[in-house]
């Protein structure tokens, strides 16, 4: 049976209209682009030019003599080391921008989140007293910094894991360093002629993944929130009926959040809005796509037009007047696409060039002139527009949950905690939890995984908290709405009922993770559940994985004490060790384990087997939802439209708006 695209009817009407207008989309490109069955499995060494060394066949060794165990697991850590680099680049650069804001050199920007700074401070040891938030704000920012560049010694934010976990990663030596030397270091590894024992090159793959998230993506979390505000729940809308037919339409999309706040600062300006209707619109609507809009939708509430796989379809509406992108998923085809339409590229980070799209790189001191610059240029994109096409699918979400808002609704300024989380677990009311997160991939129907694992995993009293591109597919199908705890388990339901919660928490971007690991490290040491991230009853999953952050994201979870489970298929298909090393290997070693299963069905069973098994590890009452009498009825609200959430198709319903 041929795959089916998407299960989002929105991203099926734009398909016809992108082929129409000869879009190329990543569905297209997908179909036509068979990826190489060697590379994909692991088991192609481009390390150096004497290949690259094939191991098909009867080749069983590089010509080096690196055999396909080594070979898969360099690969592997490669990319780890990519991931990895990524994300704590990120996190660098917004500790840079916190120096800045500190020494007044940011003009428009400024310390939104004072509680946020000196909570931050106490972790990283930085004195607060009566000091300025301006002092204390340099100093945090300088130690940050220093996490980067540091040759020995540790990562100041591994003092914020479990304890037990802690000891783990020292007795096995596994702690980082310093972000940039155990990054660099993996390169060096796996460099032609270095590290050739496949055991030791994925060692250094989890120390290297925990430079990510106990090191930058943690920074680029805390330091997020201290310049931008930490997120609450907040209402907002997805998909692209988000697009207004009669005003000017910005995407912001990527990752970094600073020019992006600047943006939306600018488009209330009452003359920017004037020179907006000089042009004929009726004002300007600022939209975000993957983690940059993340980032936006839960600080402000702006709306999210789609997930990764829908960057070209947004185009093909013709009402994108610009696209500004910073940096990570943005694909090179949008200029393409753009030059179909009238839609203007703009690239805005310093590292990141696209042929032919405009550069406008970011600078902290004249960010505001930068914010504005690009705003007019939108503005004079209106009149250009050729045709529109704007589907009329919208759906409506509560987003926002940080880990300080999900210890804060349980129990208020003065007395939060994890007790009734970690009590509702240990009861049986929640089985366990489960993060699912990462990305799209046109290897697999769009958002189906992601749609069909969190519709039965609530079914089975897991809660689901979420992020980045898998949080956008549960938004666009309705997931993030308190009516859907209607479709969620007994117990579930209870709970969501009376702390007053969606089952699916929407916790930020892909750095955002890192506060995965916060709740995770609340959860553990709340009392009851264990000792260790790896006694909880829970799992991460990414069942649409493309990423290599992605996998990063994966091994720092399993470095940590989680099992983790991949969808789409395997990098490390072609060694059997290697393989069975990052499954029963890591889980002898730290806990966690690393699982790839292309099916969903099977990622859901083996999800709950090891919720149970946990549960009886930890001797707390099976899971039994017969004890947990039906709540009482919830209705779904009217603009919900549910009646295919049990087939194939999860449509909400048109005309929202
Ligand atoms: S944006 S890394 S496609 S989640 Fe963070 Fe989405 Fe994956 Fe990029």
């Amino acid at each position: 049976m041929e795959k089916r695209r998407t299960v989002d009817p929105s991203v099926m009407e734009m398909l016809e209209r992108a082929r129409e207008q000869q879009i190329s989309t990543p569905f297209d490109r997908a179909e036509v682009t068979k990826p190489c069955p060697i590379g994909r499995e692991g088991a192609c060494c481009k390390h150096c030019f004497m290949g690259p060394c094939r191991l098909v066949g009867k080749t069983t060794v590089g010509i080096c003599g690196a055999t396909i165990d080594t070979i898969t697991a360099r690969n592997l850590t490669r990319a780890i080391a990519g991931g990895a680099a990524a994300h704590s680049d990120h996190g660098r650069s917004i500790a840079q921008t916190l120096l800045a804001v500190a020494e007044g050199k940011a003009p428009g920007l400024e310390i939104k989140d004072e509680t946020k700074l000196r909570r931050v401070a106490g972790y990283l040891g930085v004195e607060v007293g009566e000091r300025s938030k301006e002092d204390i704000a340099r100093d945090v920012a300088n130690v940050a910094l220093s996490d980067f560049g540091r040759q020995e010694g540790e990562l100041v934010n591994l003092k914020r894991a479990p304890p037990k976990r802690q000891e783990i990663w020292r007795k096995l030596g596994i702690a980082p360093r310093g972000i940039d030397r155990e990054i660099a270091e993996a390169m060096h590894r796996t460099c032609m002629g270095c590290d050739q024992d496949y055991e030791h090159l994925l060692m250094h793959a989890l120390t290297c993944s925990l430079t990510d998230g106990w090191g930058g993506s943690m920074l680029g979390t805390d330091i997020s929130d201290i310049l931008f505000g930490t997120p609450a729940p907040i209402a907002s809308t997805s998909n692209f009926g988000v697009i207004r037919p009669d005003e000017v339409n910005i995407i912001i999309h990527g990752h970094e959040p600073t020019l992006a706040e600047l943006i939306v600062a600018v488009v209330s300006d009452p003359e920017m809005l004037d020179y907006a209707r000089s042009k004929g619109a009726k004002g300007i609507n600022i939209m975000g796509m993957c983690c940059s809009g993340n980032e936006l939708l839960l600080r402000h509430g702006v709306p999210i037009a789609g997930n990764f796989l829908q960057q070209e379809l947004t185009i093909a509406t013709g009402a994108i007047e610009a696209m500004v992108v910073d940096y990570q998923c943005v694909m090179q085809a949008i200029q393409a696409a753009a030059e179909r339409t009238h839609t203007r590229i703009i690239t805005t980070s310093p590292k990141v060039k696209i042929t032919g799209a405009t550069h406008i790189p970011f600078e902290e001191h004249h960010g505001m002139d930068i914010a504005k610059q690009i705003v007019r240029m939108a503005i004079d994109n209106y009149p250009n527009r050729k045709g529109v096409h704007i589907p009329d699918f919208m759906d409506r979400m509560v987003v926002g949950f940080s880990h300080e808002y999900i210890a804060y609704m349980q129990g208020g300024v003065y007395r939060q905690s994890f007790r009734p989380l970690n009590d509702a677990v240990i009861a049986g009311r929640i089985r366990g939890a489960a993060a699912i997160v990462g990305c799209n991939n046109p290897g697999t129907t769009h958002d189906e995984g992601h749609i069909n694992l969190v519709k039965e995993l609530i079914k089975n009293d897991v809660l689901v908290v979420s992020t980045g591109c898998a949080a956008v597919a549960y938004a666009k199908h309705g997931l993030l709405t308190p009516e859907v705890m209607e479709y969620a388990g007994p117990g579930l339901k209870e709970v969501c009922q009376a702390i007053g919660i969606p089952p699916v928490l929407h916790m930020g971007s892909c750095i955002d993770n890192s506060r995965i690991l916060t709740v995770l490290t609340q959860m553990a040491t709340e009392g009851g559940l264990g000792e260790d991230i790896s006694d909880l009853p829970a799992v991460g999953i990414a069942p649409e994985w493309m990423s290599e952050k992605a996998l990063t994201i994966g091994a720092y979870a399993v470095a940590s004490g989680c099992y983790v489970l991949f969808g789409v298929g395997s990098p490390v298909k072609a060694s059997a060790a290697v393989t069975e090393f990052l499954s029963k290997g890591w889980e002898a070693k730290v806990g966690g384990k690393l699982e790839f299963e292309p099916d969903w069905r099977k990622i859901l069973e083996k999800s709950l087997a090891h919720i149970d098994a946990k549960r009886k590890a930890l001797k707390i009452a099976d899971y039994d939802p017969a004890r947990f009498a039906k709540s009482e009825s919830y209705a779904p609200a009217d603009y919900l439209d549910y009646k295919n959430f049990d087939e194939g198709l999860y449509t909400v319903k048109a005309g929202s708006k």
